[in-house]
Order: C-alpha cells, then sequence, then structure tokens
C-alpha cells in the first residue's frame, strides 16, 4: 500500500469510527436528560413507538447492506469474465412487489405512530395539576394559578409537580401579566417525561406529562431562540403529594424579610440599583420582567439553572451577570418598552445603566445575602 491510500484505507475510517464513538458517549445514561429512558407515561410511550420503529429499520438496514455487500462480491468484475446478469424487463410480479411492500411498511409504522400523537393530546384529566410556563429569553417562568381563594404563584427555573398526577402544561410566548410583551418562539422539553412542544406567540400549546418516580428531571429550551439559547435549561422536582402541597403553600407565603426589614441591602435592591425595576421580592403572585425573587433562596438553581444557588455565584452574578450568560443587556436599566432596547439584566460594574454608580463587591455581598435570606 502505498502511504496515501493507507491513510485513505485505514486512517480516516479508524478516526471516523473514533471519533463517532465519542460523539456517542455525550449521550451517556446519567445525564437526566435521556429519552431513552423514561420516567413518565408519555414519554414511555414515546419511547416503545420508536423502539418498534427501530427493530423495523434495522431489519430493512440489515436486509440492504447485507444484499449490498453480497451483490457486491458475487458479481464483481473478474479479469476475463463477462458477468453481466440476466436481463430483465417488465416483470409485472416485481414491480407490484416493491410497490406494496414498502406502502405496508409505512402503514405498519404510521397507524401506531398517529393513534399516539392523539393519544398525547388527551384533554386534561379532572384531577390534573394546571400549570403556564412562559418562555422568555432566556429562562422559563412558571405560574401556579389561584386556587381555593388562594393567590396564584409566579417561581422560575424549578419547577415542582406531584409524582404519579397528571399535570398539564399551558405554555405560552406572551405574559398577559406585562401588556404587549411577547417573546421569540421557544420550546419545552423534558427528555425523561415527555417530547417536545413549540412555545409560540400570539397562541397557547399544551402539553401533559405524569412522572413515575420522584426526583429531578432536567428541561431544556429545543427551539433556537437567539443568543443563550443554550443556556435557556430549567428542572423539573417531582414530589410526593405531601411534599408538593408544602412547597405550593410556602411558595404562597410572604417574604421571610421584607425590603424595610432588610435595611440598607433593601435600599440598595431598591432604590439605589433600581432592581426592583424587574424583579419583586415581596409578592409571589407578581409577574414581571425578571425572575420573582420572593422565594428566591428555596432554588437550588438560578439563571436559567445553569448555575448553582451558592453566595459566589450570586454575588458575581449580581456584579456582573452578562459575563455569566450572555445576554443583549447593554440598554437594560428599566424592564423593555418602547426606546428601551433591553434583553436580560444589565452589568453594575461595565457599561453600568445611565446615572447608576458602579457597584462594589461589599454591595453586591450585602444584596446577595438579603437575597439569600429569602427562603
Ligand atoms: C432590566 C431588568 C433587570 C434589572 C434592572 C435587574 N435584573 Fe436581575 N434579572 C433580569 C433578568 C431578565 C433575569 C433573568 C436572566 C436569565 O436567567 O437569563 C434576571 C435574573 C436575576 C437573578 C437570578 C434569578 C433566577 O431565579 O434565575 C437574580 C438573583 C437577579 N436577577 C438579581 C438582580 C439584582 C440584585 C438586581 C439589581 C442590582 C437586578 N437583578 C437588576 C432583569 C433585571
Ligand atoms: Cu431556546
Amino acid at each position: 500500500m502505498t502511504k496515501r491510500s493507507w491513510r485513505r484505507r485505514v486512517l480516516l475510517p479508524v478516526v471516523g469510527i473514533i471519533s463517532s464513538a465519542v460523539l456517542v458517549a455525550g449521550c451517556g445514561p446519567d445525564n437526566s436528560q435521556n429519552s431513552l429512558q423514561p420516567a413518565g407515561e408519555e414519554a414511555r410511550k414515546i419511547d416503545d413507538l420508536f423502539m418498534f420503529v427501530v427493530v423495523i429499520a434495522a431489519f430493512i438496514g440489515v436486509f440492504v447492506v447485507v444484499g449490498t455487500v453480497y451483490a457486491a462480491i458475487r458479481f464483481r468484475a473478474r479479469p476475463g469474465r463477462d458477468d453481466r446478469p440476466k436481463q430483465t424487463h417488465g416483470n409485472t410480479a416485481l414491480e407490484v412487489g416493491w410497490t406494496l411492500l414498502p406502502a405496508v411498511i409505512l402503514a405498519v409504522v404510521a397507524v401506531p405512530t398517529i393513534s399516539l400523537i392523539f393519544d398525547l393530546n388527551e384533554p386534561k384529566k379532572p384531577d390534573a395539576v394546571e400549570i403556564i410556563a412562559v418562555g422568555k429569553q432566556w429562562w422559563w417562568q412558571f405560574e401556579y394559578p389561584a386556587q381555593d381563594g388562594e393567590p396564584r404563584v409566579v417561581t422560575a427555573n424549578e419547577l415542582h409537580v406531584p409524582v404519579g398526577r397528571e399535570v398539564f402544561m399551558k405554555l405560552r410566548a406572551c405574559d398577559p401579566s406585562l401588556p404587549g410583551e411577547c417573546n421569540v418562539i421557544h420550546s419545552f422539553w423534558v427528555p425523561e417525561l415527555n417530547g417536545k412542544r413549540d412555545v409560540m406567540p400570539g397562541r397557547q400549546n399544551t402539553l401533559s406529562f405524569t412522572a413515575e418516580k420522584e426526583g429531578v428531571y432536567f428541561g431544556q429550551c429545543a427551539e433556537y431562540c437567539g443568543l443563550s439559547h443554550a443556556n435557556m435549561r430549567f428542572r423539573v422536582i417531582v414530589q410526593s403529594e405531601d411534599e408538593y402541597a408544602d412547597w405550593l403553600a410556602s411558595q404562597r407565603e410572604g417574604p421571610a424579610v421584607t425590603l424595610a426589614q432588610a435595611g440598607e441591602a433593601g435600599n440598595l435592591f431598591s432604590a439605589k440599583y433600581a432592581c426592583t425595576n424587574c424583579h419583586t421580592t415581596e409578592d409571589s403572585s407578581l409577574s414581571v420582567y425578571g425572575p420573582n425573587l420572593t422565594h428566591l433562596a428555596s432554588r437550588s438553581v438560578f439563571a436559567s439553572g445553569y448555575y448553582k444557588l451558592t453566595k459566589a455565584n450570586l454575588v458575581d452574578w449580581i456584579l456582573n451577570a452578562p459575563s455569566m450568560i450572555p445576554m443583549e443587556s447593554k440598554e437594560c436599566r428599566l424592564p423593555p418598552g418602547p426606546g428601551n432596547v433591553c434583553v436580560g439584566m444589565p452589568s453594575y460594574v461595565n457599561d453600568t445603566p445611565p446615572g447608576l454608580p458602579t457597584m462594589t463587591r461589599s454591595e453586591a455581598v450585602q444584596i446577595a445575602d438579603y437575597l439569600l435570606s429569602l427562603k
């Protein structure tokens, strides 16, 4: 073998196989985002259908590959021999056969696929938990509607649901609490619980899932929505009925520390740096431009589920959020509106909002301590 053909015949395939193996290893089983490891009724049905189609496809694939290799070897050119195969024209049986067989195979795949699409779109069950998800750039707001005289709960990044009960999600890109605020298209996806569903401006899609086991499942926006799309994650925390009810009740309570009680930190948060233009720490039933922070400290992650909620991360975030998650937030001071183009949260150390001083680290620490007291 010459050097060149050795490269082509051995090296390239080997490199190809190794790099595919590395790529596929990224789909490991333990990333909490494995649609082949369903943990919900709906995801299980999708997985069963997928496996059924894979088996059919594998048979066809093996048949085609083996047939091709067999024909290539059996009918290969050999010196001194004219191996032209027998020529056939207008064989009715063959032609009917290769038209009907694929049609039958497609029908076998189509019938369960279409029936599952209808099955997954069944109307809400009477005992279902109804939750509204609003896709924003680039985080998820979750709203638990008002019930039995109790106010609604607005939170972000972490979706708490009870185990074994249907969760009926209303998916929106427009937030009726903020008139005129519509977002771009997102897609709500928790691979271990159900398939994807687009979140569209101007309409409401719905999606239900029923988690079978308690635990934490990872979700991800699955429709490209701009700069930080890849960071737009969330968590689904599946709890027992009692834990879920306790969580919801605690979210309905007022803040553990009011702005007035927070003293200097409260003043930095509301007056000096006007965080209250986009956030609230006083009322968990309000939907505002940024995430509702009334019970921030009850969450384990923040910033679209991208960072663990630790004091160090929070201080860095308060000082310079756009350095931790790319955002188009140079113009951000007030919530967006006419003449104020803003996507995200401003930096308080670089390009600070007009008229605001540069924040010191000790101020950020004071604000972080206050926010971390909001259990
Ligand atoms: C112009 C509006 C705006 C202002 C002003 C603003 N923020 Fe934000 N903030 C946001 C947005 C939008 C997000 C969500 C960013 C994301 O996750 O992609 C956010 C996220 C946060 C989060 C993470 C919350 C979570 O659950 O993910 C904290 C904490 C926070 N901001 C604190 C502050 C503090 C403290 C100030 C004032 C020093 C402030 N913000 C000022 C818009 C703003
Ligand atoms: Cu997205």
